[in-house]
């Protein structure tokens, strides 16, 4: 085969794999995320959530951070997280964090030094067992394949302790803009839309073992590269 046919051969497996449909039954779900606060934001976190009947392995799940703003067409996963050997009890999450000390209820914590979760514009994260996109959402913007019916409207803000939440918790529609709103931070718990006021959240009084989950974990970083907004 020549270089034009695996081209176009390439080119027909991406129609394909854009024109995906996706999960509307997916169990295990993103629920919330935090990728902006005060300062350097050393708080970050992504909550996913099992909304089904039963205790769901997640051998094979990943989730993926995109980039969207370097090329409009092509976006680039800057980072994964690989989640096999983890498993989510119905009704229960599963809390990724960088800094264990600083997100309270995280279980799969690692060493970034904050700053691992780009602030938008449009950004995006996914969910994925094996290749099946399970769900997905972009931020502040649309960004294809990974916007579910409209873009989200509301986005974080760094100058109050909130996140991008389901409100309802664990509902998901397949629409960014009806699914998530601003929210309390609740990593690990059910939650709660902005009131006015959330309160700072808690953070463990005694860290989880930070290094034994790196290890055990298998992650791997992507160009972990990340930037502020104002
Ligand atoms: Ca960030
Ligand atoms: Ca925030
Ligand atoms: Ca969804
Ligand atoms: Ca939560």
């Amino acid at each position: 085969m020549n270089h034009h046919g695996l081209s176009s051969l390439a080119y027909a497996s991406s129609i394909i794999i854009c024109g995906m449909t996706f999960n509307s039954h997916a169990a295990i779900i993103i629920n919330e995320i935090d990728y902006d606060q005060s300062g350097i934001d050393k708080a970050e976190f992504i909550e996913l959530f099992n909304s089904g009947n039963s205790t769901i392995s997640l051998d094979g799940y990943r989730v993926d951070l995109i980039n969207g703003t370097k090329k409009a067409n092509s976006p680039i996963v800057y980072r994964s997280f690989d989640l096999s050997g983890f498993n989510i009890n119905a009704n229960d999450y599963l809390v990724i964090c960088d800094d264990a000390a600083r997100v309270v209820n995280c279980n799969y914590s690692f060493t970034a030094n904050g700053n691992w979760f780009q602030n938008g514009v449009n950004d995006a994260i996914a969910l994925y067992k094996n290749k099946s996109l399970l769900d997905s959402m972009s931020y502040e913007g649309a960004l294809s394949p990974f916007t579910e019916g409209d873009a989200l409207a509301a986005e974080d803000d760094s100058t109050k302790f909130v996140s991008l939440a389901r409100i309802t918790n664990g509902f998901d529609s397949n629409n960014n803009n009806l699914d998530f709103q601003r929210g309390c931070i609740t990593p690990g718990s059910a939650n709660i839309a902005e009131a006015g006021n959330c309160l700072a959240p808690q953070v463990n009084a005694v860290p989880l073992p930070a290094a034994a989950w790196l290890f055990g974990s298998g992650i791997f970083g992507l160009m972990g590269f990340a930037r502020r907004k104002e």
